[in-house]
């Protein structure tokens, strides 16, 4: 029996010497380790065998079968390696003196603003802060002072989960997670909380030329002590001409939200019709940009900062509609149209 196995093993060695493809190499797997191959012919011939020789001779059989096993694999890398050569020697060669290809891609005129606008802030000591699209609803609605069913949420119905969370509304709905991220600074080591969030929102509306289902909002907001309004219209009126390298006319009225108080609307006059009135800014010569207002006390409250003590400003800059002015697009759909065409007019002026 031993000479049986001894000479199986060299039948294979020379066979498997001679094999150059990996299809051949399967058909030798198959001869001897397959259902009917030549190594399992061996173990079934083990019946006639008294209990102790089938003790011995099994074990050899199966140390053959470990060596076949390992020799198939070793071969397997063996001839893969040398099909990945062949490949890439088949390839064509790399010719250095062709021209670069010219149509490179170009950043979208949303990212070219905001970063420009997180330049302006992070000189101004502000932090920028990332947060998710998908928030529950107290970071949303809640702890901004607005339960449910107040009729605050119908201007902002957005699209829910199956699981009860939402894709934010507004960037607001960072503010809370800021605060508790910041207030152990700010109260024990008088460290002021300036953190700006910019991020995409999301609202079931109907679209036009100055409203999207989807947009950009940058969120801003100020804690210390003795904040007041004159510090909010200072950073905005800063913010506003560095962006637009201009003076630009601006106006101030008061604005409900429920989670500041005072509100305000600060309106930019449209830079498309020159405060004509045209459909980017709905006929009025003005456009809405970046409602802004002193934080109230309870979303401070909600962010476990003490109201008496501390006071701050919050605002939310409409992003893509400050896109629009500096570049003087006239539809806002144009921006998530995804045409190659109209969005690689504008280059990055880093
Ligand atoms: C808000 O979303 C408040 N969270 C802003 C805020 C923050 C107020 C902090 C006070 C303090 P509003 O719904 O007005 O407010 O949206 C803010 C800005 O986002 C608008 O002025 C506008 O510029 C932009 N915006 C709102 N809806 C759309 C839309 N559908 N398409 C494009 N831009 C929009």
């Amino acid at each position: 029996m031993d000479n049986k196995i001894i000479s199986l093993k060299e039948k294979f060695e020379k066979e498997l010497a001679k094999i150059e493809n990996l299809s051949d190499l399967e058909g030798v797997r198959v001869a001897y380790l397959g259902k009917k191959g030549s190594v399992t012919d061996l173990l079934k011939g083990m019946k006639e065998l008294s209990n102790d020789e089938r003790k011995v001779f099994g074990a050899k059989v199966n140390e053959l079968k470990g060596a076949v096993a390992d020799k198939i694999a070793e071969k397997t890398k063996e001839l893969k390696e040398k099909e990945i050569e062949k490949e890439i020697n088949s390839m064509p060669e790399f010719d250095i003196s062709m021209p670069p290809n010219l149509e490179r891609g170009s950043y979208h005129p949303i990212t070219l603003v905001q970063r420009q606008c997180e330049k302006i802030f992070k000189s101004m000591g502000f932090t920028v802060e990332d947060y998710s699209e998908v928030v529950t609803d107290y970071e949303c609605f809640e702890s901004l002072n607005i339960p449910k069913h107040h009729p605050a949420r119908d201007m902002q119905d957005t699209y829910y989960l199956e699981n009860g969370q939402l894709l934010k509304s507004q960037t607001s709905a960072a503010q809370n997670a800021i605060y508790k991220k910041y207030r152990d600074s700010l109260i024990n080591d008088g460290v002021p909380i300036k953190a700006i969030f910019p991020g995409r929102c999301f609202r079931n509306e109907a679209t036009d030329a100055c409203h999207e289902n989807t947009f950009f909002q940058m969120e801003g907001v100020m804690v210390d002590k003795d904040i007041s309004i004159s510090n909010l219209i200072y950073f905005m009126k800063t913010m506003l001409s560095e962006v637009f390298q201009k003076d630009i006319k601006v106006r101030l009225r008061p604005g409900f939200f429920p989670f500041v108080e005072p509100g305000f609307e600060l309106d930019i006059s449209c830079l498309i019709c020159g405060g004509e009135g045209c459909p980017s800014c709905k006929h009025s010569g003005w456009l809405e940009l970046c409602p802004c207002g002193m934080i109230h006390p309870e979303v401070l409250k909600a962010g476990g900062i003490d109201p008496e003590e501390y006071t701050g400003f919050a605002f939310g800059l409409g992003l893509t509609r400050l896109v629009m002015m500096k570049y003087g697009i006239k539809d806002i759909r144009d921006l998530n149209g995804g045409s190659l065409k109209s969005l690689s007019q504008f280059t990055d002026d880093e």
